[in-house]
């Protein structure tokens, strides 16, 4: 038992630093668990900035302003503690690297190449419940994509990123600048855009 908790650990901390490692390995997955993606039809290559279509731009969103705010901070709580991150003090936690879809239920998915700081790690940084669902929200004032629930399957899961950059390049305003969520296996409409809060639910 005592070797079990070793080795989680281990490979926790090792999560972070293996970016090269977690590209490798969810290049691989993209073509099997990720096959409903095709479903939605032809991919869309180019497209919008960075390579990448986008569904609906900041200033539609209506959060050009705070997303460009310098006072701008990632508020994350537990049931017990709150932290508040600067976009400079994301850029200094380790990076995770991830080759995901954006997956949009309006008829396209596009692979892209992510970088970012594991949800997971700031959620442990926050120490929430690893059993509790978290509520993502974004800077969007309204709508109905301004607010997700992520269960701790893919909170944890260490391919789940506040993305900072998208294909080699710091996020841009229309793709969820100054960091966004990208996750495994969940549809487009949920990996929410210009992010404001991440909370730990009660249950
Ligand atoms: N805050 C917010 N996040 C959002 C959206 C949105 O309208 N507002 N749209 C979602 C949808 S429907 C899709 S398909 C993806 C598109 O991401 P992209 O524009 O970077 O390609 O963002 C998702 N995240
Ligand atoms: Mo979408």
């Amino acid at each position: 038992m005592g070797t079990e908790r070793q080795s989680r650990r281990t490979f926790l901390v090792g999560a972070g630093a293996s970016a090269v490692a977690l590209v490798g390995l969810t290049a691989g997955q993209t073509f099997d668990p990720l096959a409903p993606v095709n479903l939605f039809g032809p991919r869309v290559k180019g497209d919008g900035p960075q390579g990448v279509p986008i569904n609906r731009t900041a200033k539609q969103a209506g959060v050009a302003g705070l997303a460009a705010d310098p006072g701008w901070r990632l508020r994350v709580t537990s049931a017990r503690d709150a932290i508040e991150l600067s976009r400079e003090d994301l850029e200094r936690m380790p990076q995770a690297e991830a080759v995901l879809p954006i997956a949009c239920v309006e008829g396209w998915s596009t692979t892209a190449h992510w970088r970012g700081v594991p949800l997971g790690d700031l959620l442990a940084l926050a120490g929430t419940n690893p059993e509790h669902t978290v509520r993502v929200v974004s800077l969007q004032p309204r709508g109905a994509y301004r607010e997700t629930t992520m269960p701790p399957h893919y909170a944890w899961d260490p391919l789940t990123l506040v993305a900072l950059e998208l294909n080699g390049q710091t996020l841009d305003a229309d793709h969820g600048y100054p960091a966004r969520i990208i996750a495994p296996g969940r549809p487009g409409v949920l990996q929410t855009k210009w992010l404001s809060a991440i909370r730990e639910e009660s249950a």
